[in-house]
């Protein structure tokens, strides 16, 4: 029954035969912020501020104030953040049952270190679907590029040149199906948003977002960590602030992980 399910969870968390693997990068002020060209608006990054620290301003305790945008560092795009989900959830409307839910796992850090412009296309995802099995209703699709190994630097991890920014994303008819057709709820990257660097120039621009915020779904980015998890059998979690009207939120995201 369902309290032996919990128990024997908790057991095997203890025994490490699951593990909890920490998918969020560091939230900080060198943590990198997505740049979008003029004329468009960009978003402000990550500052703490002190409030006190064990001295006059407050004696015994240590506490900050900080600033920092809905999408900065590991976050959730929520549905309402698009344009075609403008009538869908905003971050403070998405059901926790979704917030929870099996992860599939595609690896294409080989093809996006060979071109950092790779997209994933539908026949990829039939390919992982063939050999690991449907993608999970009501779970998550984790998209691997290795992308994860510059997160600690913004030149690097957005990629930019006089064309634009160079980074790995999905195929516009992949987007429209991951969104349309899939039955996950959630797309997550390792890259600064669920979009190609290149997909300003897509048609639609932006067709992850376009197409998953459209069905009511949603973006989780900058992950780490993915290469610790299988292509099938974790567990996502991911817990973006429940902030009102919010359009997304910095969020912890953590996988359970069976072992051995
Ligand atoms: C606004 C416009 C374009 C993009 C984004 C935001 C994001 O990546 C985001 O964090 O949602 S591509
Ligand atoms: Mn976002």
């Amino acid at each position: 029954m369902a309290t032996d399910a919990l128990g024997n969870l908790m057991d095997a968390v203890t025994a490490g035969s699951v593990e909890i693997v920490d998918l969020t990068q560091p939230l900080s002020e060198n943590t990198p912020v997505i740049q979008l060209p003029p004329p468009l608006a960009n978003t402000p990054g990550w500052k703490l501020h002190q409030i006190s620290r064990y001295d006059d301003r407050g004696p015994a305790w240590y506490w900050n104030w900080f600033e920092g945008a809905e999408h900065v560092g590991t976050h959730l795009d929520a549905p309402i953040h698009w344009l075609t989900g403008r009538d869908n959830d905003d971050v403070s409307q998405i059901p926790a049952t979704n917030l929870i839910g099996p992860a599939a796992v595609i690896d294409k850090s080989a093809e996006a270190s060979e071109d950092p412009d790779f997209l994933l296309r539908i026949d990829d995802v039939k390919d992982f679907e063939s050999e690991h099995g449907l993608l999970p209703a009501g779970g998550w699709l984790l998209y691997r590029t290795g992308w994860d190994a510059h997160a600690h630097d913004q030149a690097a991890f957005l990629h930019a040149d006089e064309t634009g920014p160079h980074t790995p994303g999905v195929a516009i008819d992949c987007a429209r199906w991951l969104g349309e057709e899939s039955p996950i709820v959630g797309f997550g990257v390792e890259t600064v948003g669920i979009d190609a660097g290149a997909a300003h120039a897509f048609d639609p621009p932006f067709p992850c977002h376009d197409f998953m915020m459209g069905a009511n779904k949603y973006g989780l980015t900058q992950l780490a960590n993915l290469a610790q998890l299988p292509p099938v059998g974790a567990v996502l979690i991911v817990a973006p602030l429940k902030i009102v009207n919010g359009s997304g939120s910095p969020a912890r995201a953590l996988a359970l992980v069976p072992r051995g």
